[in-house]
């Protein structure tokens, strides 16, 4: 049995497109970069769209399933006045963490932060700045071969549990495996684990490589043995390739002992590249891949 952390409902967020909106929010507050505007203060005007889900609260009538968009407001009122940043990309981008850490069921919000008294010298109607951020879907692989394996594994979910900026979601049951790619090395212990995340997939690497450090990862040979190694799978669907990063993992569609334990928590969900699901790569590995999963 997998282990469901939160109560979670497969494909829940995607089919929803339900959205509460508010528009100019007047707040008078003191982010910016001149000291006369710290000091003074200005009006700023606050629209933000919520990505929620309002059917459960529509068909029983009650506030108590939505979000309550007075309270939104308040909060919003408080956090800018609260708070005071040079600039106003700034104070968008932590009042939208905020936002999104304080609602649960906002998976997305935009925010339109407008300055319109801005010390600019030639008129102008308004400045502001617009971005959007949300909780975002992620699956990650995790081994360990070396001392305790499972303590080892134990350590990253608990370190994840423990980051108001990730939900964990949902983690595999630990499979113990044979050593893929022709280093000679103890058998692994792999998983995987479902996760719902604020940081960007850069940020969300460092955080996984700070925990391998915890655990004493020492990084020597490619393929070679570990304490632990946590591996971004897949992020919201997303494709990137830089010289840090490649998403979706770029040999997940070759390992039975990634896709494995990802098809007990993940079977539906797509390779954005291979237009594949998870059942679907583990099968084609299965039928003419390298075999690593060992049955228990
Ligand atoms: N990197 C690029 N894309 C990603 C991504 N999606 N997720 C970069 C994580 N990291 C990514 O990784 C090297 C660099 O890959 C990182 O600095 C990051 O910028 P690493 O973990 O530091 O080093 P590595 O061990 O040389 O590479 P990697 O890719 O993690 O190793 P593998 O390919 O995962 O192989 N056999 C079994 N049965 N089970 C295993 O878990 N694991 C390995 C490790 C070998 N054999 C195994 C297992
Ligand atoms: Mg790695």
């Amino acid at each position: 049995m997998s282990l469901l952390i939160r109560g979670f409902q497969a494909g829940k967020e995607t089919m929803m497109a339900d959205q509460i909106i508010v528009e100019d929010l007047q707040i008078y507050a003191h982010h910016g970069v001149y000291l006369q505007e710290n000091e003074k203060g200005q009006n700023f005007y606050v629209s933000v769209v919520l990505d929620t889900d309002t059917r459960a609260a529509g068909m029983a009538d009650d506030l108590g399933l939505s979000t309550n968009y007075g309270v939104v407001c308040r909060f919003l009122h408080t956090f800018l006045t609260e708070h005071t940043y040079k600039l106003i990309e700034t104070a968008a981008e932590r009042a939208s963490e905020a936002l999104l850490l304080q609602f649960p069921n906002v998976r997305q919000v935009t925010m339109e932060l407008k300055k319109p008294e801005a010390p600019i010298t030639v008129p102008f109607g308004s400045v502001s700045v617009k971005i959007t951020r949300g909780w975002r879907r992620v699956y990650i692989a995790c081994g360990s071969n070396i001392g305790d394996r499972k303590a080892h594994l134990s350590a990253a979910v608990d370190a994840l549990l423990g980051d108001k900026k990730c939900r964990v979601l949902r983690v595999s049951d630990w499979v113990e495996t044979t050593p893929y790619g022709g280093v000679e090395q103890a058998d692994y212990l792999n998983g995987a684990m479902s996760i719902e995340t604020l940081y960007t997939p850069e940020e969300l690497l460092e955080v996984l490589q700070g925990i391998e450090r915890t655990e004493a990862r020492e990084r020597k040979e490619r393929w070679g043995p570990r304490t632990l190694d946590l591996d971004i799978l897949l992020y919201e669907g997303r494709v990137a390739d830089t010289d840090k990063l490649t998403i979706p993992h770029r040999d997940m569609q070759n390992r039975d002992f990634v896709l494995k334990p990802l098809s007990q928590i993940a079977p539906y969900e797509r390779h954005p590249v291979l237009g594949k699901s998870v059942m679907e790569l583990l099968a084609d590995v299965e039928r003419n891949g390298e075999k690593h999963v060992l049955l228990n």
